[in-house]
């Protein structure tokens, strides 16, 4: 006969949970500790992938895997249903997006259906729901009361593809992430989010999470907020009434500092260039002309050539008095730091290249080859008591106007009047104690994060709930009219055209002011989709609550997530708008935890052919065609067995057939054993039961570790071992036998769910395996059999060893090398030789 029909067993388990409800997170009457597992919502945009596949494997193992240890589990699910792919179909096909993105979610669920994934169906969410935007609006509000939204005219970058605003994460390369053309800089006046309140505690709290997240994450959001540490220091412009504030993480070079630069496309240089020659202002337009098509990479590249225009001004140094020329340079941003730099050029390589190209003073001021460790040097006297000169380079030769080196390294300082022989790191204190105590300057810190932008000109996402008055007003939507939803798309044109599609919506744009009653006009932008995904795992928790986004109760019972699982595309920017929504909401009183996600795992891509599988490329493995033809435990065991979790997976690589093939095996044990369920395992076969309590023993530590591939490889040998037992062993009705195709049966659940609801059956037991509390192991039969080894020295026995019969050649080679009597045999002679043969023999010869 062929394999059991697994079509069948998959509909018929799944039939049964449907009706059940046995995955369904339990309310307050329920006494077990809480875990709350979450893998990151899709998208609904098309069928499925690979991708996901792997995604709800490895959630519904952690879920499952809690639940067996006696845990009350949350694994709930949902759709991040706003966003371009829908407004682009609607734009496309003439589809409404209402009606496109329902259709996507509703074939997206029959996957996940299908796939036998342990999801509390009761608590499904769409943020394109009125229901779930409704409290964006809520939220976007909140923060608007605490200074936290607000609105900024400014250089934005923009998609001339997508006619939209991007934020800074979603230009990659100087590219829009999502169509790859060039982005460019446009001035709109735009809703921003002040994350950048929150980039200390941002930047702190990630050491909380070293060793629960992936470290490579923790590195990325680092980076991506960017500290510095330094001081602002202000300078007079000869002519101009107020100073000009520069941020240096380098205080201690202040005199050093020949030159001073400011951001060619900021306002200061627009102001300075003001007064100059006609000839000198001609040259700044074209420059900055040139400047507005470069991208900030290209201005930060090292091995750019260096361009600026002199803008015929001058700064004082303050602390010397010297005047330095005030240049217009493109390496200087404008929105970093102030937009203007004290340039110096013998210490900062950009400086000095700049100063290379156009000639200007290069001046050393800390002496880079003096000792700094606080050590005293030993110097060595010749024979007539004369110091010998070690040879060293001198400072002299290090001139970096001539070797085009800036010197970056510890030091002493020179040329600094009063702070002269001081090291670096004590000389910046000292001038920022100094320039404070002057009134001159202070310290400072500067991010690299920008405040979060969050306006879209778009149709398909949350509508800003801000109404403009004629007298140019701002005024909220009052709580009480939220949501306010979108128009119908009829008759809207959602082309692309640089402003919202909302705005032509005349009777949904035009409204009372809800202050004066007079006309006014509703903001026609739509939030970031980026606003909804950050805090979607708070409505989980009271999904259809319509007094409040979620329950603060029910946040304290569940939250924070205990495990989140998703690919690493969301390093950056979802995670990161996630950690700061929580910690808004931590202030406003809403929850206790301030970090979303206790643990992160990245999973790795599904590759094929060792190249990213994509429609363009033509090799899509479609997952709903992978289920057809295969059943979903097939393939859940196929891809949980193909590697490590963070690994990626080559298609090619993953067996499916293999997998078809160990099912089939595991189930057929079930209808070997004996169906007599009361039977004393004790009296069982003890080497099986030794295989069978070390996977239980084991299987706990692996799933934590998320080490799911090893914990399938165990499962195998349990099964392997099983089978041998039943044939040539002691029988299928050995009581050994039974526990062992129970243990295969609870087990398994983790990634074959229905084969095991299936075995769990045809062991006798009421359904569902998947909610059985797994067994403890039998600390005695974990005790390892052991052996005894002998060592040879040079061919005579010099002592015995008791031995684990599993020990492998490294460690019994060591243990041989470290025991007592082999040493005293040994002696001072040397092995030059060792043969190992676990777990008996360790033989050495010496010279
Ligand atoms: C003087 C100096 C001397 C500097 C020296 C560095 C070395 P990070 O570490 O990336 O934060 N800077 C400040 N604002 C800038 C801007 N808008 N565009 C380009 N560069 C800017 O870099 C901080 C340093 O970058 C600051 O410290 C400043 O140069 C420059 F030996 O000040 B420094």
């Amino acid at each position: 006969s062929g394999g059991p029909d697994v079509h069948a067993v998959q509909r018929k388990w799944q039939e049964r949970w449907a009706e059940k409800d046995p995955f369904r997170a339990g309310g307050d009457e329920d006494t077990r500790p809480r875990k709350y597992v979450l893998a990151m919502f899709p998208y609904p945009s098309g069928d499925l992938h690979m991708g996901h596949a792997e995604n709800y494997l490895y959630s519904d193992i952690v879920a499952r895997f809690w639940r067996h240890r006696g845990y009350n589990v949350l694994h709930p699910i949902g759709w991040d249903s706003f966003g371009l792919p829908a407004e682009n179909a609607a734009i496309q096909r003439k589809a409404d997006p209402v009606q496109w993105t329902s259709a996507n979610i509703a074939q997206q669920k029959t996957s996940m259906k299908d796939y036998g994934v342990s999801f509390d169906w009761s608590r499904v969410l769409h943020t394109s729901d009125p229901d779930y935007y409704r409290w964006n609006q809520w939220l976007f509000e909140r923060l608007y009361e605490r200074g936290l939204a607000y609105r900024k005219d400014g250089a934005v970058n923009w998609c001339p593809f997508d006619q939209t605003v991007l934020a800074n994460e979603q230009v990659v390369d100087g590219r829009c992430e999502r169509c790859g053309n060039e982005v460019i800089k446009k001035k709109l006046t735009q809703w921003y989010l002040r994350i950048t309140d929150y980039a200390d505690r941002l930047l702190d709290d990630l050491n909380q999470l070293e060793g629960f997240w992936p470290q490579k994450v923790i590195q990325m959001q680092r980076n991506w907020i960017g500290r510095s540490v330094g001081a602002d220091i202000d300078f007079e412009i000869e002519g101009r009434a107020e100073k000009v504030t520069v941020f240096s993480t380098r205080p201690d070079t202040l005199h050093g500092a020949t030159f001073f630069v400011v951001a060619p496309d900021s306002d200061l240089a627009a102001e300075l260039i003001q007064g100059a020659s006609a000839e000198a202002q001609e040259r700044f337009a074209t420059y900055l002309a040139d400047v507005r098509k470069a991208t900030d990479i290209d201005r930060q590249s090292s091995d750019r050539p260096k361009t600026g225009v002199f803008l015929e001004r001058w700064a004082i140094n303050p602390v010397n008095g010297e005047r330095m020329p005030v240049w217009a340079a493109d390496y200087v941003l404008a929105d970093y730091g102030h937009g203007a730099v004290m340039a110096v050029p013998a210490h900062d390589q950009r400086d000095l290249d700049f100063a290379r190209a156009f000639d200007l003073p290069v001046r050393i001021v800390v002496d880079t080859t003096a000792p700094v460790t606080g050590a005293i040097p030993v110097i060595e006297l010749d024979e007539h008591g004369v110091p010998i000169d070690p040879g060293g380079e001198s400072i002299d030769d290090l001139d970096p106007a001539r070797t085009g080196v800036a010197l970056a390294g510890e030091g002493r300082l020179i040329n600094s009047g009063p702070f002269d022989g001081l090291s670096k790191r004590t000389a910046i204190s000292r001038v920022i104690d100094q320039l404070q105590k002057d009134g001159l300057g202070r310290a400072a810190k500067t991010f690299r994060l920008r405040d979060w932008l969050i306006s879209r000109q778009r149709f398909w996402g949350t509508p800003i709930p801000m109404i403009h008055t004629d007298d140019g007003r701002i005024v909220p939507v009052p709580d009480d009219q939220l949501p306010v939803r979108l128009p119908a798309v009829e008759g809207l044109d959602l082309t692309p055209k640089g402003a919202s599609p909302l705005g032509a919506a005349k009777d949904w744009v035009e409204v009372a002011d809800p202050e004066t009653g007079a006309p006014a006009r509703r903001d026609p932008d739509t939030m970031d989709t980026f606003v909804d995904s950050s805090w979607y795992y708070m409505r989980f928790l009271s999904p259809g609550d319509t007094t409040q986004p979620f329950s603060s109760r029910e946040a304290d019972k569940w939250g924070p997530v205990d495990f989140y699982i998703g690919g690493v595309e969301h390093a950056i920017l979802h995670l990161l708008y996630a950690r700061f929504v929580t910690k808004a909401m931590f202030d406003m009183g809403m929850v206790e935890f301030t970090e979303p996600f206790t643990h992160l795992i990245n999973q790795g891509m599904v590759i094929l052919g060792g190249t990213k599988m994509s429609k363009s490329k033509g090799n899509l493995v479609l997952f709903q065609e992978e289920l057809d033809a295969h059943g979903a435990d097939a393939l859940r065991v196929a891809l949980g067995f193909a590697g490590p979790v963070e690994d990626d997976k080559d298609w090619d690589d993953v067996s499916t057939t293999g997998a078809t093939k160990f099912l089939a095996r595991a189930l057929r044990i079930a209808h070997d054993v004996d169906s007599e369920t009361d039977v004393v395992w004790a009296e069982g076969d003890a080497a099986l039961r030794r295989v069978t309590h070390r996977l239980w023993a084991d299987a706990p530590g692996l799933i934590e570790q998320t080490k799911f591939n090893v914990v399938v490889a165990r499962l195998m040998e349990l099964v392997n071992a099983t089978r041998k037992a039943i044939d040539t062993g002691a029988g299928a009705g050995d009581p050994a036998v039974r526990e062992a195709a129970e243990a295969i049966a609870m087990i398994l659940d983790l990634f074959a769910p229905h084969t095991a609801e299936e075995m769990w059956e045809v062991l006798g037991y009421e359904p569902f395996v998947g909610l059985a509390v797994w067994r403890q192991p039998d600390p005695t039969l974990l005790v390892e059999e052991s052996v005894t080894a002998v060592v040879q020295v040079d061919g005579k026995v010099r002592a015995t060893l008791e031995v684990s019969a599993r020990i492998d050649a490294a460690d019994l080679e060591a243990r041989a090398r470290a025991d007592e009597k082999v040493r005293r045999a040994l002696g001072d002679r040397e092995i030059v030789r060792a043969v190992v043969r676990p777990p008996k023999v360790v033989s050495f010869s010496t010279k």
